[in-house]
């Protein structure tokens, strides 16, 4: 009786003490419980992950060797966060449109939360009118094309099945379905995907969300996904929720926004993530900078002397650079350091900062 007593009191004392609640269940209310677990982890941690897109398939000067990653050759340790991308999946192909196989990225994917990592998948899907790539944006007609009942609406079926065979393919050894953030119509807001604000229109985008989000739960039962919303820059919350599926679709917000040619960036990336921060808190969700960089980074200290002051202080789960690009196939597209480069140094001195965490930071629970 006494120790009822003690709980209750102690119960009531920390419901009082309690801040403002924070993010509490994914949306999809039959989440596994690993994909549940990673909503709490997003939302609880102090700090910001670092992440990088095919972190450990490859780096600037190679390829598929087992253990490598660009970013541990200079600091020493994982990313927190890992990036994959299913574009041609669709197409029922067994490479990514960058030449991966999917087996591979599967096989990157499941090791990388074993070892504690954070994984997240985007998708640059091939335009369904024209036949060209995601950047095939001459045409307005692909959006529409996909929705029940026009003529498109069997690719998009299609797509979505190859999708979730994969999403609930990703096991671990002893059966565990792998949880996933899911990004899928990424960067809207611009002109330079086929699913753009330029090519589509509202109702259609936003039927576009709802429709692959609920088919891959309602459908297919896919259960180890979170899905995060992520246009390009904006410049405020209207501006933001424009095209926004609503809260039952989405669990994390996010922004994209790369250090370009002229000198917006600081400006453009930290109006957008004060957006994201604060309609996250109103809608009691996780904030993230899902894709950013500096391509090449030939700044020197752009790691601590511009990316570090817009990610301090911030909310968000996460900040995750793209790919480094094999430079063989692609030379000069890396947007986190490499072995000798540059910006190395300084990356390790962001790499110091108790903002940042990578995988030895995560607490002991999630390796
Ligand atoms: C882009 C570039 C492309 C790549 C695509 C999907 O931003 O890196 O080379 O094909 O992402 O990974």
């Amino acid at each position: 009786m006494k120790n009822c007593i003690w709980i209750a009191l102690a119960a009531a004392t920390a419901a009082a003490c309690a801040g403002p609640v924070g993010p509490q269940s994914p949306v999809d209310k039959q989440a596994t419980a690993q994909t549940k677990a990673l909503y709490v982890r997003l939302s609880e941690l102090e700090g910001v992950m670092f992440g990088h897109q095919d972190a450990t398939l490859y780096g600037y000067t190679w390829r598929y060797e087992p253990g490598r990653s660009d970013v541990r050759e200079v600091c020493g340790d994982y990313p927190a966060v890992y990036g994959w991308e299913l574009g041609d999946m669709e197409l029922g192909r067994d490479r990514s449109l960058d030449g991966v196989p999917f087996d591979r990225i599967r096989e990157h994917l499941v090791a990388a939360y074993l070892r504690g990592g954070v994984n997240t998948v985007s998708w640059h899907c091939n335009n369904p009118v024209t036949g060209g790539n995601a950047w095939d944006a001459r045409d307005v007609r692909a959006v529409a094309s996909l929705l029940p009942g026009a003529e498109n609406h069997g690719f998009l079926l299609e797509s979505l099945d190859r999708l979730a065979a994969f999403f609930q393919s990703l096991r671990t050894p002893d059966g565990t379905a792998v949880p996933v953030i899911f990004r899928p119509w990424h960067e809207h807001t611009g002109d330079w995907f086929w699913w753009g604000a330029a090519q589509s229109s509202r109702e259609d985008y936003i039927a576009l969300w709802r429709f692959t989000v609920d088919y891959l739960r309602y459908d297919r039962g896919v259960h180890n996904l979170l899905y995060a919303f992520s246009p390009d820059i904006v410049s405020s919350e209207e501006d933001y929720l424009d095209r926004y599926p609503g809260d039952d679709y989405v669990d994390i917000l996010g922004a994209d926004c790369y250090y370009g040619k002229d000198s917006t960036y600081v400006q453009s990336a930290c109006r957008t993530l004060d957006v994201v921060e604060r309609l996250a808190a109103a809608k009691r969700k996780v904030g993230a900078f899902t894709e950013t960089g500096y391509e090449g980074v030939p700044g020197p200290v752009w790691w601590t002397g511009t990316l570090l002051p817009i990610i301090r202080d911030r909310h968000i789960a996460y900040v995750m650079v793209w790919r480094n690009a094999y430079r063989e196939e692609l030379d000069n597209h890396f947007f986190a350091p490499y072995s000798g480069t540059v910006s190395a140094e300084d990356f390790n001195a962001f790499y110091a900062s108790p903002v940042t965490l990578f995988e030895n930071d995560l607490p002991e629970m999630y390796r």
